[in-house]
């Protein structure tokens, strides 16, 4: 591993123009991780364009660099490009998928099932966030984070522990923050209430109206919640808004799988589960020709609400737990 690094690290010395992409629908890490990267290239002097397939959310656009993500990417070389937590090569993006002026490609992750398409791979499951082995690279660079660095790294790692509430908050990730903090000169008040206090009132307009829906199935062990488009309707939200919702039925006691059905279209719902650990959910997104992870997984499902539900809840009840 250590030495994989020390490859990056050289990789990067000798590169001008370094390409940075994350996957689509991009989360807290993906964001986080792409600006952090960014902001250290550009403090050692390199060119660093970050590219997304998918916009970056509303959430997260106070972050120093997210209004220079591109949407396409620039028709030029490049002497690398970094692929930060993809897990799969695809899920880079269609455009980047087919981009080919690059000489050298990163891979970055922390997924379980990463494949190894870069000229150098680092992908370690054991590092909490893809953040930490941007950190890794850059702290081997001999890097001193400046603030912009540290909060995008401090941000990916905050995001994907869950606010250091899952089990993977090991006790890098708290180093890693600790470090980042003082780094860049903020607290963690400072992030929290970016991130979690300053919701949007139509979010809490939309919650109200997918909380009625609660549903407990397999004597209170699941439980679901459902968004439906006239909901999004009724309040002029989106998707995007409903990140987090599924946290609500996985925090009832005694539940041990939380599903949540978002509809897409009229007759299409993208169904989402979450396990609080015990239970594979990657296994019954399976079985409906879903996928994922132990602890978060999904897949679509076409049909209207209850036939939708049937499918998903018989697949629930037949995995034993
Ligand atoms: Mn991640």
């Amino acid at each position: 591993m250590t030495e994989t690094i020390h490859k990056i690290v050289d990789a990067i010395r000798e590169s001008r123009s370094v390409l940075i992409v994350s996957h689509e629908g991009p989360d807290g890490d993906a964001i986080g991780s792409s600006l952090g990267l960014a902001a250290f290239l550009k403090a050692i002097g390199k060119d660093a364009v970050v590219h997304l397939a998918d916009p970056v959310p509303e959430l997260y656009r106070f972050l120093p660099g997210a209004d220079q993500v591109c949407s396409t990417i620039p028709d030029r070389d490049f002497d690398l490009a970094f692929v930060l937590d993809v897990g799969e090569f695809r899920r880079a993006g269609k455009q980047f998928c087919a981009f080919t002026r690059i000489s050298r490609t990163i891979n970055l992750d922390h997924h379980l099932t990463c494949e190894e398409f870069g000229t150098f791979n680092l992908i370690d499951v054991q590092a909490a966030a893809t953040a930490i082995l941007v950190w890794r690279v850059a702290s081997a660079y001999g890097f001193v984070a400046d603030s912009a660095t540290a909060i995008c790294l401090y941000v990916g790692i905050l995001t994907d522990t869950g606010s250091f509430r899952y089990s993977n908050s090991n006790r890098e990730a708290f180093s890693a923050a600790g470090e980042l903090l003082e780094a860049g000169g903020f607290t963690a008040w400072d992030i929290a209430e970016k991130l979690y206090e300053s919701q949007p009132r139509k979010r809490l307009e939309l919650l109200v109206r997918a909380l009625p829906t609660l549903e407990f199935i397999k004597n209170g062990q699941a439980a679901s919640l459902t968004v439906t488009t006239d909901m999004y309707a009724a309040t002029a939200t989106d998707a995007e808004l409903t990140d987090g919702f599924v946290n609500y039925p996985r925090s009832v006691q005694g539940v041990e799988v939380a599903i949540f059905f978002r509809q897409l279209e009229e007759r299409r719902f993208k169904v989402g589960f979450r396990s609080k650990g015990a239970v594979n959910v990657a296994a019954i997104a399976q079985a409906f020709g879903g996928g994922g992870h132990h602890n978060a997984a999904g897949g679509i499902v076409d049909g209207d609400l209850d036939e939708v539900k049937r499918i998903v809840y018989g697949a629930v009840e037949a995995i034993r737990w």
